[in-house]
């Protein structure tokens, strides 16, 4: 008969920290998330850190080059969805590592020949009013002259006039050559007294502006993630059908670290994905892979030479796996029996390969939890989904705002390569649901909040850094009973909860 499991398979919720001794010294300011990325020798660093230990899911919903660059600038990765044609993958990629902190490309554009109702309008539309003039009213067109609210009075003026009769002239501006540094760009801005500044190519074509208040990105984003070349890290999925393609388009693109997307990675798929990026890039293309449940699992991908290992099957938000499949296991259960199958695989091997606990985070506390349970970091999809950086639509539903999130297993997302067990190239069932999370307004809020209370538990747990807490906490499994003395009870609340989101 199957082996069976002693222990049942547990959730995050299941879980409590326990205080340990705080010196003085135990305060947030004084923590740091820094946390590796890709696997090291004993005694070594890793080739990758993150200054924070989340990472956004290898989803539709969820990642693409908006939320890599945001999420970079906290300090995190996003890997860039894979279930879309490599070429609209690898624009991502490279829209993302061509981004330059402070240097953003016109959204708002018109051409010379249009009026000043047009311009009215545009500025309604895109909340913005600096709107560049071009040849044919691209944001990348030759750039002839630009329109600031300084330039029209709507009151004294027909809305039919023509902007090139009220245009700043292109002989009458001031701009950048493409190649200035931001602090040049920024010398130019202040000494011309302007409110922003275009920046042209050699032909003079619009490259982008850099406005005033964007002066200092660093000062703004001290954690920001970034190479040697001063671009933001970027991750990307791939899957174990097309690697062969997509990976060298992805390197191509400037792709920093991949994972093997996959809702199940213990797998000869995922060994042979591995061992084609091995055979043909060594060890220098990064890459992690899974997902796993279990020790055997990871000491697998281990063998396998991923460069990290991704844990969870079933525990994300919009996944029916285990409804459909049976199949899974508790996230808490996962990440503890993981953690300890990558401790005793470093102590035989001296070669600590970093694990990341994907899927499953409801509250801030998860997180908290996971990198006790030994998570070097954590993958969110319902998380980064809520947040203005996510590429989904943002509705109006029963009077609150909403986004969609669909997962990568519904029929929605048509991502069968996820799910792939060979055979006819299309999604079989579905494995996710399509549905809707409350909107959450800006990540760098959200995300400086979240770990602002991680920060103070692993404070209150003694822990000033992330290897230290996981060494150091001690966790206990919560009763049905104690579960509801947690949340705020025996009081006639006035409001919703913050915590719990309960009355
Ligand atoms: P969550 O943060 O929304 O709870 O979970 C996100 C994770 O769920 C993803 O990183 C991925 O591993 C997994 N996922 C994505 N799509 C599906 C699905 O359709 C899924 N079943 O399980």
């Amino acid at each position: 008969m199957a082996t069976v499991l002693k222990e049942p398979s547990r959730t995050f919720n299941e879980y409590l920290l326990i205080p340990g001794y705080s010196g003085m010294e135990a305060r947030p300011d004084n923590v740091s998330l820094r946390t590796p990325v890709v696997k090291f020798k004993k005694g070594e660093e890793s080739a990758l850190y993150m200054n924070i230990p989340l990472t956004s899911a290898v989803m539709q919903a969820v990642s693409d080059d908006n939320m890599a660059v945001a999420l970079a600038k906290e300090g995190g990765i996003s890997f860039i969805f894979g279930s879309q044609p490599v070429e609209s993958q690898a624009e991502m990629v490279k829209r993302a590592k061509s981004y330059k902190a402070g240097f953003v490309p016109s959204d708002s554009n018109l051409r010379p020949d249009a009026t000043l109702q047009d311009v009215l309008d545009l500025k309604k539309e895109k909340g913005h009013s600096t709107i560049a003039i071009t040849e044919d009213g691209t944001a990348d067109g030759k750039l002839l002259g630009i329109v600031t609210s300084k330039d029209y009075r709507v009151s004294r003026m027909d809305p039919q006039t023509k902007v090139k009769e009220f245009m700043t002239p292109f002989d009458k501006m001031v701009w950048g050559q493409e190649g200035i540094t931001l602090s040049e760009a920024n010398d130019i801005i202040w000494d011309n007294k302007v409110n922003q500044l275009p920046i042209i190519d050699k032909k003079g074509r619009l490259t982008s502006f850099v406005f005033r208040k964007d002066y200092d990105s660093h000062k703004e984003n001290p954690n920001e993630l970034l190479d040697e070349n001063k671009r933001y890290i970027v991750g990307a999925g791939i899957n174990t059908r097309d690697y062969e393609e997509r990976v060298p388009a992805l390197l191509d693109a400037g792709a920093d670290i991949l994972v093997i997307d996959s809702s199940e990675g213990y797998s000869e798929w995922q060994a042979a994905t591995i061992k084609w990026i091995r055979d043909k890039y060594g060890d220098n293309v990064k890459v992690g892979a899974g997902n796993v449940v279990d020790a055997d699992g990871f000491r697998f991908l281990a063998d396998c030479g991923a460069d990290f290992v991704k844990i969870g099957i079933g525990g994300g938000s919009i996944c029916i796996t285990r409804e459909q499949k049976g199949i899974g296991r508790g996230q808490a259960s996962a990440v503890i029996d993981v953690a300890k199958a990558r401790d005793e695989y470093f102590k035989e091997t001296g070669v600590y390969i970093p694990i990341c606990s994907d899927g499953g985070i409801v509250y801030d506390y998860h997180m908290t939890l996971a990198l006790a349970m030994g998570a070097d970091f954590i993958m969110l999809g319902r998380y980064f989904a809520r947040f203005d950086e996510s590429p989904s639509a943002k509705l109006m539903v029963n009077g609150n705002y909403v986004k969609e999130y669909w997962g990568e297993g519904s029929a929605r997302a048509r991502n069968w390569q996820r799910y792939d067990l060979g055979g006819d190239s299309k999604l079989k069932f579905e494995e996710g649901v399509d549905s809707y999370v409350p909107y959450a307004g800006s990540l760098h809020d959200n995300v400086q909040m979240s770990l602002g209370k991680v920060k103070s538990t692993m404070c209150n747990c003694g822990a000033l850094s992330i290897p230290d807490f996981q060494k150091n906490a001690k966790l206990t499994l919560v009763s049905a009973v104690s579960i509801v003395e947690g949340g705020a009870h025996d009081v006639i609340l006035k409001e919703v909860s913050p915590g719990t989101g309960q009355r």
